[in-house]
Order: structure tokens, then sequence, then C-alpha cells
């Protein structure tokens, strides 16, 4: 058995217990997508039994049930392979060999790297990654970097591995990321397109599904776009349209082409609202530059965007262009939400800008039942991560794009706003040292593992790494001093929602700490205390009372009526909720009166063509969204393309050495019989899946329910290189590069092309 995925051998199933107390308590979420409430059955110092919320289920307030991962969360919590203390490597960087030290000698030697890195190189040689593994706030990355702030500051990142090419492209068309109506509005709705949208697998937002569910009850017809049949095309679905990856883009132009050639635009919105859409509506001084109309007729490039021509590149048959062309436009109000595998791609950018045109000229934005597209987060104030540890003010100004880490160590001190630095010119340091917590980015989540354990073997770039984590992680086995962490169970938290929600969630401490972890606020206040600035990290304050601290901050921003803490604990009710009867509605105000509402883009319009992007001159980022081929299109050598979408066993690696939950979804390749018989490969078969970056063996799944052309290998499985350096595991991102979007330096993890063949073992 692999490293790895050893785990539990088969027992009887435990024997039911009565419970000593039940306690109502937040899901360690961690960056699952969801927010949910988990009753925890306790008995002799231990969780027995997870079950999930039975509080009334209201539209304006519905319960927040569980997903499995929630509900198999026993098992996580009590993994043979839990972290319980120190450790320190003893072989190659890499190799997985530590030895047991004592918390003072580790913590110690942590301070004096900490020390040594800051005078011979400064603060700015510290990086403290992404790292998305805990939102309880008292767990996580941001305690690391309050305790790097007030010791002088690091090298930080902006935008996310999550949103980074629609958090950039939202903006240039709509001025804000405030471009969703709250859910409960979705019941208002005729037509939903869900555009490489999976919430049945990828929770975005507890009940995200569920509202398309009752939208779909009351009439709605529910259309799913996306290479793989997914459960959401199965359960929430009227029809699924198999797309080729990367050319949505195509499909929506076309889309555009027939709405234009069939008058069903919505010209008076289009005319009072928009920008650039033909040219009776240029901006000043680009009047002859290239309309969004004329792109999509072929008026410079003699290519008119008609279905036939998207139906060559996207796979999608004309009619069905067409026809979903037409309804969409017709059947209103309609939400076309769009999700985010597709902009983790090449030109990342473009897709989310076609589908933010779509809304605008079919006029769905504004109405009650409609929506805008792009990020779509939830109107008035953007819904949620409303309230966070204040981690601070960083001294070291200049950040880095969140993708760009590995360039920041191999070439830092070249780095420059060309690179996406901001906040300062040029970075004045290559990385030296990393603090990693709650995170798995430095192998496992990043594009090019073989590349990132390349970059991290050689001692002479990163000097120091520490990670703190609850496993001995991909990349905990990078580090030189691993630090053992708690579980959100053994600690006292508080949560609120992913992308949606209106909730806070109390998460109070149910069990002791497992051996010698500890949590990751009590880890950083005892470093504070050696580098001489406890009471700056602490204010004085415990877990708990850091708990009561943040819910008068709830209290202050948008939960006037929430409890306090000892009311809180003692109703034993887990959550607060803000009951949302009336949505709000995005642009509502604007839709009314665009003079006296403006959005913020520089026309105060919606921005069909961007003056910004066309001043930059960069074909890659065209000033009209356009379809653009990708870089690496399949070829004799690699002819399959790859996605890895982000799979209901999985919180990305977390809970990948969960058993219960690999029994329920193993990690196989899923192919289509069409590429399986050629190969011929059968379903169960092992398969070797490799590209010019790396290779994996895994087993597959034959299955009509990804279209031919197409292989998705579910993205998180924690990377298993055998002898020969072959993942055994099935990590997607030993095939993947680390190339970034032209607009916002972001992922580019879903463009991947790969051979596929039958494996001997
Ligand atoms: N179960 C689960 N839920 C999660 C997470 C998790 O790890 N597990 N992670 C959470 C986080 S942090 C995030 S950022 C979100 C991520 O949310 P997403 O990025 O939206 O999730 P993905 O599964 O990558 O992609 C969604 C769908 O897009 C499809 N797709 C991929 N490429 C294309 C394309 O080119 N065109 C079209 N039309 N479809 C395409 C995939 O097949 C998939 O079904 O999920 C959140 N929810
Ligand atoms: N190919 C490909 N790669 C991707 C994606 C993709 O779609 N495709 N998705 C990307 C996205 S959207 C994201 S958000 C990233 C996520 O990447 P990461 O942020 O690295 O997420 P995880 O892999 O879940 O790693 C989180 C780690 O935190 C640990 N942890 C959990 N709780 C705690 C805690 O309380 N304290 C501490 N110290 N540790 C804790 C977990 O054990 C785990 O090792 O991955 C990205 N990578
Ligand atoms: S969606 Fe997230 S918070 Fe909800 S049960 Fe699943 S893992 Fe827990
Ligand atoms: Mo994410």
């Amino acid at each position: 058995m692999l490293d790895w995925v050893k785990s539990f051998r088969k027992t009887e199933p435990p024997p039911i217990v009565a419970p000593e107390r039940i306690v109502r308590v937040g899901c360690p979420a961690h960056n699952c997508g969801g927010r949910c409430l988990l009753k925890a059955h306790i008995r002799g110092g231990k969780i027995t039994q997870l079950e999930t919320d039975d509080r009334p289920d209201l539209i304006a307030a519905p319960q927040l049930r569980a997903c499995a991962r929630g509900r198999a969360y026993l098992r996580r919590q009590y993994h043979p392979d839990r972290l319980q203390y120190p450790l320190k490597r003893i072989g190659k960087r890499g190799a997985g060999k530590f030895t047991r030290i004592a918390w003072d000698e580790a913590l110690d030697r942590v301070v004096a790297q900490i020390r040594r890195v800051k005078e011979t190189y400064g603060n700015s040689a510290i990086f403290v990654p992404y790292g998305t593994g805990s939102y309880n706030q008292l767990n996580g990355s941001p305690t690391v970097r309050r305790l790097m702030n007030l010791s002088g500051g690091h090298l930080t990142f902006y935008n996310s591995y999550s949103w980074g090419a629609i958090n950039t492209a939202t903006p240039y068309v709509y001025g804000t990321l405030k471009t969703g109506n709250q859910r409960q509005d979705w019941l208002n709705s005729k037509y939903i397109l869900m555009w490489g949208w999976n919430p049945a697998e990828m929770r975005d937002g507890t009940n995200s599904d569920f509202f398309v569910k009752l939208a779909r009850e009351k009439g709605a017809r529910v259309v799913c776009i996306d290479p793989r049949h997914t459960l959401s095309a199965a359960a929430l679905a009227d029809e699924w349209i198999p797309i080729r990856p990367g050319t949505d883009v195509a499909m929506m132009t076309a889309m555009a082409y027939v709405m234009l050639t069939e008058e069903l635009c919505d010209e008076e919105f289009i005319r009072t609202h928009c920008v650039g859409f033909d040219q009776t509506q240029m901006p000043q001084g680009v009047q002859s530059a290239e309309s969004y109309a004329d792109y999509v007729l072929g008026v410079h490039d003699q290519v008119p965007k008609t279905p036939a021509w998207a139906e060559t590149i996207t796979g999608v048959p004309v009619e069905t262009i067409a026809r979903i062309a037409r309804e969409y436009a017709t059947i209103k109000p309609g939400v076309l939400y769009q999700g985010y595998g597709m902009q983790r791609r090449a030109y990342g950018e473009e897709v989310v800008r076609a589908g933010c045109v779509l809304a605008a000229i079919t006029g769905n934005v504004g109405v009650s039942g409609g929506w805008a597209s792009g990020l779509g987060l939830p109107a008035p104030d953007g819904g949620a991560f409303r309230s966070t540890f204040p981690i601070g003010q960083n001294p070291v100004k200049a950040t880095i794009p969140v993708f760009l880490w590995t360039e920041a160590i191999l070439r830092g001190r070249e780095m420059t706003r060309a690179d996406g630095v901001q906040g300062a010119d040029k970075l004045d340091n290559d990385i030296k040292l990393i603090y990693a917590a709650a995170t798995n980015i430095l192998i496992n989540q990043h594009a090019n593992v073989n590349r990132n354990a390349r970059i991290l073997q050689d001692e002479s770039l990163v000097e120091f790494i520490v990670a703190q984590d609850n496993f001995l992680t991909p990349t905990a086995r990078y580090a030189d001093i691993v630090l053992p962490v708690c579980t959100q169970f053994e600690m006292w938290g508080v949560e609120d929602g992913w992308k949606f929600g209106d909730e806070v969630i109390l998460m109070p401490k149910l069990v002791e700490p497992l051996g010698e972890s500890k949590s990751d606020y009590r880890i950083c206040a005892e470093i504070a205390e050696r580098l001489g600035i406890a009471e700056a990290y602490t204010e004085g304050r415990d877990e708990r009372q850091w708990v009561e601290w943040l819910l008068n901050r709830y209290r202050e921003s948008c939960f006037p009526d929430l409890p306090s803490l000892d009311e809180f604990e003692k109703s034993n009710i887990g959550v607060f909720a803000n009951a949302v009867t009336e949505p709000a509605i995005a642009f509502a105000d604007f839709r009314a009166d665009p003079q006296a509402h403006p959005l913020d883009t520089p026309s105060g319009k919606i921005e069909i063509f961007s003056a910004r992007l066309h001043a930059m001159q960069n074909p890659a980022i065209p000033a009209v969204p356009k379809y653009i081929e990708e870089y690496s299109s399949p070829s004799q050598k690699y002819p399959l393309q790859a996605i890895g979408h982000h799979t209901l066993a999985r919180v990305h690696s977390t809970h990948d050495n969960n058993d219960w939950l690999a029994e329920a979804f193993p990690q196989r390749v899923f192919i289509n019989p069409l590429d399986a018989g050629p190969r011929k490969i059968h379903d169960g078969d092992l398969v070797k899946v490799w590209n010019e970056l790396g290779a994996m063996i895994l087993p597959c799944r034959v299955t009509k329910r990804i279209m031919p052309g197409v292989v998705d290998i579910p993205q998180g499985a924690a990377w298993t290189p055998d002898e020969n350096g072959i993942d055994r595991r099935g990590n997607i991102n030993v095939l993947t590069s680390e190339r970034w979007t032209p607009l916002g330096f972001a992922s580019t993890q879903q463009t991947i092309l790969v051979q596929i063949e039958r494996a001997e073992s």
C-alpha cells in the first residue's frame, strides 16, 4: 500500500454509543466551497459521531446541510497519520526523512532562521504562500501573516488560484466583482445556463445546488455546458451540452451572432447601458477600432462567427448553438452562471468577458431573475469572507501575483511591474524563507509539480522552509521543520460563508488537541514571544477571546442581532443567519438610472469594448472578448485534452487520505470509450497518462460521461512519485504548466494535453 494512502484496516462499523453531549459546530470546511453545520456527538473526550443541520429549513435561511466530506470528517479527525509532534528533517530535502524533536527546539530553530534571513537579506525575502487549509480564522495562514507583519513584514501576493482570471476580468466589464443577485432570486429565473458550473459536486456556497433545484421545480429550464456529464448535469439539468475544453468563447460568440442576425438582442438596454457593442457607441478616440459586432460579423477579419464556424471549434452542433442562443435571449429572465474551471485556462480572461457580454446584450443585468455573470459575488456587500482575523499592516509593500511564487524564488530580484509586481516597481529579493501554513501549494496544488520539487530541493535557492499542517503532506515533506497543528474540532474558532452566505458559524472547542499538536494561533504566539512581540501579537487574548472579539466585529458590520459569545455558546444553535426575504439584485439602481448610478468603469457603463485593454495593444487581451486558440492544441504526440475537476472526495488535497471518501469516489482517470477502444484500454485498467512535464499511473474509468478527446483526472490527489518519478496517485499537477494568463497572471492549470496508454503495473 502506498505511503500516503496507507490507511485503516477494514473494521466493523463502530458501535452506537449514547453521547454525553451533542454540540452544533461549524464543519472544519477548509476551502471546500461551502460552510455547513455539523452536530457532534461527544463521549469520553472523543467525537463519536457526526450528523448535520436539523434546524428549520426556510428558503430565506436554509439549513446548511453537510456534504460527504463533512459527514466523513471523523475519519480525518482520528486518522492514524495525524501529526502529533514537531519534526526535523534528517535526509535530503524532499526525501521525507524526519525525526521527532521537542517544541522548544523546533521553535528556537524557526526563530533563528527568521532572524538570520531578516539580517542577511531583509524581511522581503520571507514568503508566506497561499494556503487555504483553514477558515476558522484562528487556524490557518492569516495567523502567520499577522506574525510576519508585526515582525517587520514579508513578501505577499495578490489574487487567488481560484478566481485569478475572473477576479481580473469582471471589473473590466462591470467595475466591480459584486455582479450577483442573492441566490433566493434564482427562483425568479426562467432559464439557467450552468456554464462550466457544477454546484452539485464543487460546492459553490452551501445550497447553490439546492437553489437551482428549487428554481427548476418552479419551472426554470436548466442547461449544463461542460465537457463532463457532471452530477449537476445528471441531477439538476434538463439538457447536457458537451463542449471541447477551452472553446467556450467560440460558442458564446456564435450565440451573439445568432442574436445579432436574428435581432434577438435587447437593443434598448445596449443603447442606454453599454459601450462598444457596435460602431454607434465606440469610446472617444477609438471610434474606428473593431467593435464587438464587427468582430462577431467578421467585418475586419472576414470571418463571420457563425454557429458553423463555432461547431468545428467546439464540437457543439450548429442547431444546438443556435437554439441555446434563441432560448437564452428569449426565455427571460435568465441566469448564465460561469464556473471557474474554464477561466483557469490559457486565455481565461476571455471566457469571463464573453459570458458577461451575453448577459448584457440580452438585457439580463440588473433584473430580478437575471444574472450579470462574471464573478457574481452577491449584492449588496459581496456576501462572504466578511470578517477576518486582523493581520495588520505589512511594512513590505511589494506584492506578487499569487501564481508566480516560483518565479520569485528563481528570479525575484529581476521581477518588475511587467511581471505583475504591485506596490513597488520591483522586488528587492529572491524568496529565501518560506513559512507554509495550511497549504499544499508548494508541491501538490501549484502547476508543474516536478519543477516545484526540483526548485525546492535546491537549498541554495530557498534556504529554510517551515510547514504547519495536520499531516505530513507532499508540501510538508519538503520542509526543514514540520509543526503539528490541531484540527478545528480541537480549538475555538468562527467562520462565515464561502462566496455566498449570510451566516456566522461558531466552532467551539470539542476535544483536546491530539498528541502535542497546537493551533496555528498558539504556535505563532509562541514564536512571537521569542521575537519579543508576544503582547502585540496576542493583545492578551486566547483563541476563545479572539472569537469573542471577532463576533463583535461581525455585529458591528453585518449582523447587528448577533448574540454574545456566551449566549451563542449556551444556545447550542451553532449558526446565526441573516434571513434573506428580499434578495438583493446586483445593478438594480444602475439599470433604473444609469446616469445617476454609473458603474465604476471608465465610461460608467458596461464595457463590451474596453478602451483600457485596447491601449495595451496585446492580441492575447483584445479590447472585445475574442476566441483565441490555446497555445497547446491537440497534436499527434499529445492528442487528448485533460481537465481536473474539483471532486466531492476532497477539498483540494485535504481528505485525500480519507478512505471513506476514497471508497465512494475512487481516484481514477475518466476516459470515453471512443478513446479507450483503440488503445485497448478497459474499464478499471491501470493506465499511464503523460506529457512532456510528467507522468502518472492510475486506474481508469471508461465512461460516456466524459466527451471524446477529453480525459478527466480529479484535481488534488497527493503526489506520490515512485522510484522512477512516476506519480502513482494521480496528481494532475504533474501534467500542468506554470504559464500564466495574459492579464491576471493567473493559473492556467486546466489547459493540459496528454497521451494515455495501458500500463503493465
Ligand atoms: N467538492 C469540492 N468542491 C469545491 C472544492 C473542492 O476542492 N472540492 N474547491 C472549492 C474551491 S477553492 C474552488 S476555487 C471552486 C472551484 O470551482 P470550479 O473551478 O468551477 O470547479 P472545477 O471542478 O474546476 O470546474 C467546474 C466545471 O468546469 C468544467 N470545465 C473545465 N474546463 C472547462 C471548459 O473549458 N469549458 C467548460 N464549459 N467547462 C469546463 C469541469 O468539467 C467542471 O465540471 O470549488 C470549490 N468547491
Ligand atoms: N491542477 C489544478 N490545481 C489546482 C486547482 C485546480 O483546479 N486544478 N485548484 C486550485 C485552487 S482553486 C485552490 S483554492 C488551491 C488550493 O490549494 P491549497 O490551499 O494548498 O489547499 P489544500 O490542498 O486543501 O491544502 C490545505 C492544507 O491545509 C491543511 N490544513 C487543514 N486545516 C488546517 C489548519 O487548521 N491548520 C493548518 N496549519 N493546516 C491545515 C491540510 O491538511 C492541507 O494540507 O489549489 C489549486 N490547485
Ligand atoms: S461543503 Fe464544506 S463545510 Fe459543508 S460539509 Fe462539505 S466540507 Fe463541510
Ligand atoms: Mo479555490
